[in-house]
């Protein structure tokens, strides 16, 4: 197995989750498939190259920070394949240092939205809205967080693991108990996956649900994303795909077997509409979601140039 095939398949299998690690390693097997191909061949190698793409681009569709992450280290124009693999490996290089300092640069912005005293509720995991939490913590604020469990992958745990080696004090509860536990939070951050032209927020599954009950009760929700987690194709009116995974993560093959007609449906991730979220903290600033249309086309403006002509 290369190490372009492992890391679409710990993609794929979830090893490697959440939309900005995702990116970062997509990144990496593009460098590490430019470093290994044996060829002098540019026609060739620019083959090899676009079935790495493809390769990874189809392994989940729904976190567009994959496809960003593709095409910026797939940007090159090059006669050689000494220049080729040069140009790739600076673009991934780029691309994975650029990504981190945007989820440092986030926790530094979204950390003064967070008061001494309050209690912060998050879904799933996120590295970014972690950041947020870990900068405000490390300031000195004492704060407190309410991790979801998230059904049924239990990225919850990964949350509490990460809150717990800060020394954050975090309280695990189902996702079901959000509603119950929302006249106790201060303040929702979640990450994202996608964030459409309009600013409306796809992240994992019942987000929109906790959106819902932080407004019923005039709680703030605000989103820690990277500008690579906007949409561009959305600008061209295409919706962003809600990936739909396997049945038996929610109900067991044994248990189906019990019911066949049964039908089990297992979206990994739903919409929140821009109407429920505060601000978007993003590496260039905190912005409201209705900005999402100037990051597309002034931050993200080759990228859409690409997917209107080139790629996916
Ligand atoms: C993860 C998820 C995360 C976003 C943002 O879903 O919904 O909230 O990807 O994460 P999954 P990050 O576990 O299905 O990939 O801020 O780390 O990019």
């Amino acid at each position: 197995m290369t190490i372009l095939t492992e890391t679409a398949e710990k993609i794929k299998n979830m090893e490697i989750r959440g939309a900005g690690r995702i990116a970062r390693a997509a990144a990496l097997a593009l460098k590490e498939e430019a470093t290994s191909i044996d060829t002098d061949d540019i026609g060739e190698f620019n083959r090899r190259m676009n079935d790495a793409y493809e390769t990874l681009y189809n392994t989940r569709p729904t976190a567009v920070s994959l496809p960003n992450a593709l095409r910026l280290v797939m940007r090159y124009r090059a006669a050689t394949v000494e220049d080729a693999r040069k140009a790739i490996i600076s673009n991934a290089d780029n691309f994975i240092s650029n990504s981190q300092n945007a989820v440092k640069k986030i926790g530094q912005i979204g950390a003064k939205r967070i008061k001494d005293g309050d209690t912060i509720l998050t879904h799933c995991n996120s590295s970014a809205a972690a950041a947020i939490v870990e900068a405000a913590f490390k300031q000195g604020k004492n704060i407190n967080v309410i991790a979801t469990e998230t059904r049924p992958r239990q990225q919850g745990y990964v949350t509490v693991d990460i809150m717990q080696k800060i020394g954050v004090p975090t309280t695990l509860i189902l996702d079901s108990a959000v509603r119950y536990f929302m006249k106790d939070v201060d303040i929702v951050v979640v990450g994202a996956d996608a964030i459409t032209v309009n600013g409306s927020l796809i992240n994992k599954v019942g987000t929109s649900q906790i959106a819902l009950a932080a407004h019923e009760a005039r709680v703030n929700l605000i989103v820690a994303a990277e500008t690579y987690k906007f949409s561009p194709k959305t600008l061209l009116g295409d919706l962003v795909e809600i990936e739909e995974r396997d049945p038996s993560e929610v109900l067991s093959p044994e248990m189906h077997i019990k019911w066949p007609g049964l039908i089990v449906r297992n979206p990994a991730f739903d919409v929140t509409p821009h109407q429920y979220i505060d601000l978007i903290i993003t590496e260039l600033g905190a912005i409201p979601p209705e900005m999402a249309f100037w990051v597309i086309t002034e931050k993200l403006g080759l990228e859409l140039e690409d997917s209107a002509t080139n790629i996916k």
